[in-house]
């Protein structure tokens, strides 16, 4: 049963009818989720959490820029649904902001588990960069600074494994050291152009059939930035388990060429030499950056990724190495 504040949010939005229930609803790792219904239709309604949010307004200002586009288009996406006062999110008496939209019937998350579920992955990823590209990446905010930065990520990891506040380093402190002392090569100095910075397989909203095109959503890392930041979200989550948490974890070929082919039959028109020859490292530099990022959290306490045991955010670092490391021997000799 959800907190009354969930109840008291969904009040505020213009829904078709009155609301008969307000249910938790799982999603990711970052904003709280409830499902409102009313007797004629249902809503997603989101809690942006503040502290991953600092700037709610510019996560609202660049997720209506991508639906507006993406509506003018005909191109289905996220609807916003206005509040009671004709905005877009409402703010509660702590400053946190909401927001409602339709809610999706009859989807669920992406879970690669073949070729032909990477090759959905990066189909629809670059279908969305495709039909991005002519919306101005400078006239979206900046929501996130340094959102992708894979030497400010190991910085923040190098500071927390040092501070160690948590006394949680004896168990990580392997890890730390083999992450700490890993490089990877570097996205930079490509081409600007509108991203959504959260491509993961997760983030495409697919029917049980499989039939129709995946929904892209979690607009709100859609920033200017390389669309190669995409694509190595796009391995990552493709090529090896569904549960970034899972034990054990080997980098599947298949799905990556698969992936990587699907992608690129979209966006060719659009690509420039040096983001095609990017393509082969972002993958790698991508999951060195979630294993750093989910490890430095550990370390933290739990203050960014949810968790739904101790120990999860380390199990997921975990993963994303072992999948780095078998990553990194096969690509290229597949
Ligand atoms: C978070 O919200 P969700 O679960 O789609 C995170 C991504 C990570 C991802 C790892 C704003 O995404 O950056 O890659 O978890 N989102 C944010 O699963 O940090
Ligand atoms: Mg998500």
């Amino acid at each position: 049963m959800p907190g009354s504040d969930a109840v008291a949010a969904a009040a505020h939005f213009a829904v078709v009818d009155s609301v008969t229930s307000v249910e938790a609803h799982p999603a990711g790792h970052i904003n709280d989720a409830y499902l409102v219904s009313t007797d004629r239709r249902r809503y997603l309604l989101q809690r942006l959490n503040p502290s991953v949010f600092p700037d709610t307004d510019a996560v609202m200002a660049n997720v209506i820029a991508i639906t507006n586009h993406l509506h003018a288009k005909g191109e289905p996406t996220l609807t916003l649904v206005p509040t009671d006062t004709g905005g877009l999110s409402w703010r509660d008496g702590t400053g946190v902001a909401w927001r409602m939209y339709d809610y999706i019937e009859a989807r669920r998350p992406l879970e690669v588990r073949s070729p032909d579920d990477a090759a959905v992955v990066g189909r629809a990823f670059g279908r969305f960069h495709r039909l991005a590209a002519d919306l101005d990446p400078t006239s979206l905010k900046v929501s996130l600074p340094g959102f992708h930065d894979p030497a400010r990520r190991r910085a923040q990891l190098e500071r927390a494994a040092s501070t160690d506040a948590h006394g949680r380093l004896a168990d990580a402190s392997e890890l730390v050291d083999a992450l700490l002392a890993h490089s990877v090569p570097t996205l930079e100095g490509l081409p600007v152009r509108v991203a959504h910075n959260d491509a993961k397989a997760a983030n495409l909203l697919v029917d049980g059939a499989g039939a129709g095109p995946p929904l892209v959503v979690d607009l709100d890392t859609v920033m200017a930035g390389s669309v190669l930041w995409d694509v190595g979200d796009m391995v990552r989550s493709s090529t090896g388990t569904p549960n970034e948490a899972n034990a054990a974890v080997v980098f599947e070929v298949e799905r990556y060429e698969a992936v990587v082919a699907a992608w690129l039959e979209e966006v060719e028109e659009l690509l420039t030499a040096p983001e095609r020859d990017a393509a082969p490292n972002a993958g790698p530099v991508v999951t060195f950056e979630q294993s750093v990022r989910f490890l430095t959290d550990h370390l933290l306490g739990d203050v960014y990724f949810r968790v739904s045991r101790p120990g999860e955010n380390l199990d997921r670092a975990r993963n994303q190495w072992q999948l780095l490391r078998s990553m990194e021997t096969g690509i290229g000799s597949g």
